[in-house]
């Protein structure tokens, strides 16, 4: 086959997608291998972009293809309510044991978005199981992406997923965003400027009080808007202000987790704990949906506490630790351990860092930002037209160039599998610059 049926290209609604631009020339992947995608005709597309920040183990690696083919041959569905089967609880523990702290409990979902919607009731239900019903707010930070579901755009700051649904979402209060470009203007790794913004938590304490505030939800580094890094301190000012009025801290490790920073978590990196942390994405490099909460210990120990017989917690999805996902899990834990990928992608950082910023001084490129293997750069926008030079620029590296990279807005960011070698990065970076010289 070498395009789809014109007749099946209207029926599927691609999320996050212009469809009728979308459908028009479409852009479809046929295959993956290692770091490489391949469209219907057999084209070699590097993806330094893990498909959407998932497949860190690279694509279709064996042992969890392996994996999932004998989870559906031997067990293809079983609840998780009130049954069990051995490969959840084995997932379980592998990633708890992967966890900083207390983090000694997953609840499983099958997305970030619900991830997010799970640590939010969990935070909002431990208050109240501890007599503290009145902490019910939520504060979360502006250019904060927690995905689609109402938590994730209640808390979330990304304009365009709210302003819609602002009828139906809860009330949140936001954190001012940490990124500044004057101050923070190419800066490499963490920026210097801007811990003193985690003070602003005081000041909507102050503002709410905090006997009506149950969490604090940020991710560690932004990664949808752009790769924000966190300031130097900023997240250990947040975990000291939180601890100290009795509000949980959650991380929101969709991105960061399982490598992507160069160690299991972004927690671990920056020697930061919080009460609850989210995964998704690369629990199982993609290669089946799974997302999840990690919980303190205090958090669970706090509902186990009704009659033997009552539900503890009223919550779960019913595909919460499905058997394929939960082996897929397993397997790419395995290989994330057996090949050492979180200390490669730390090895890597300094090369993938040179990579990136040898892009300063190319045509419209604005800035510059990279921590552990993810990276971005802004474009300046076209008067008029915001979000059109990181559009076509996104089109020309897939169609021309052979690279698959995440478009937002202006921004292009960078997130290839933690097997890539230096080689890679360089195509990748050599090709980028190339499609911004003939952009000029
Ligand atoms: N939290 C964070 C921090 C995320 O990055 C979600 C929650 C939601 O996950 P689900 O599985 O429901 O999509 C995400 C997802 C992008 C991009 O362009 C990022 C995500 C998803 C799609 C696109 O950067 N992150
Ligand atoms: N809608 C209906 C009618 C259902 O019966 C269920 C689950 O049983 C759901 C939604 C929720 O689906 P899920 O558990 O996959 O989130």
């Amino acid at each position: 086959m070498t395009a789809l049926p014109t007749n099946q290209l209207e029926a599927f609604w691609l999320p996050f997608t212009p469809n009728r631009e979308f459908k028009r020339n479409p852009r479809i992947v046929a295959r993956a291998e290692g770091m490489h995608y391949f469209d219907l005709e057999g084209r070699k597309i590097l993806d330094a972009a893990a498909g959407l920040w998932c497949a860190n183990a690279g694509h279709c690696r064996e042992p969890i293809v392996k994996a999932i083919q004998e989870a559906a041959a031997t067990l293809d569905f079983a609840p998780t309510f009130q049954f069990g089967h051995p490969k959840v609880f084995e997932a379980a523990a592998k990633i708890a044991a992967l966890a900083p702290g207390d983090l000694d409990h997953v609840f499983f979902t099958n997305s970030g978005s619900e991830s997010t919607d799970t640590a939010v009731k969990l935070a909002v239900a431990y208050h109240r199981v501890k007599g503290e019903g009145t902490r019910t707010r939520v504060i979360g930070r502006e250019r904060a992406y927690h995905g689609v579901g109402m938590a994730g755009i209640s808390a979330g700051g990304i304009v365009n997923n709210k302003k819609w649904f602002n009828a139906l979402a809860f009330q949140a209060d936001h954190l001012p965003a940490t990124y500044n470009r004057k101050e923070q203007h190419w800066s490499k790794g963490l920026p210097e400027w801007g811990a003193h913004l985690a003070d602003e938590l005081e000041k909507l304490i102050a503002l709410h009080d905090a006997s009506t505030i149950a969490a604090v939800i940020v991710e560690p580094v932004a990664g949808s808007t752009g790769v924000l890094p966190p300031p130097v301190g900023y997240l250990q000012r947040l975990r000291e202000i939180t601890a100290k009025h009795g509000i949980l801290l959650i991380f929101d490790e969709v991105i960061t987790g399982f490598g992507r920073v160069g160690a299991a978590f972004a927690a671990e990196r920056f020697s930061v704990t919080p009460d609850l942390l989210t995964f998704a994405k690369g629990v199982t490099s993609g290669a089946a949906p799974m997302g999840g909460v990690l919980v303190d210990k205090k958090i669970y120990d706090a509902f186990m506490t009704g009659p033997d017989h009552a539900i503890d917690m009223f919550h779960g999805y019913t595909y919460s630790g499905h058997p394929l996902a939960a082996a897929a899990a397993c397997a790419t834990l395995d290989l994330y351990r057996d090949e050492g990928l979180f200390a490669r992608a730390r090895d890597l950082e300094k090369a993938f860092e040179r990579g990136v910023h040898a892009l300063r001084g190319k045509p419209h490129v604005a800035d510059i930002r990279n921590v552990g293997l993810a990276a971005a750069f802004d474009l300046d926008p076209i008067d008029g037209a915001p979000g059109k030079r990181g559009f076509e620029l996104m089109k020309t590296l897939f169609f021309e160039k052979d690279v698959m990279v995440r478009v937002a807005g202006d921004t292009i960011a960078f997130s290839p599998p933690l097997i890539a070698t230096e080689g890679d990065l360089d195509e990748i970076f050599g090709r980028v610059a190339e499609a911004l010289g003939a952009a000029a």
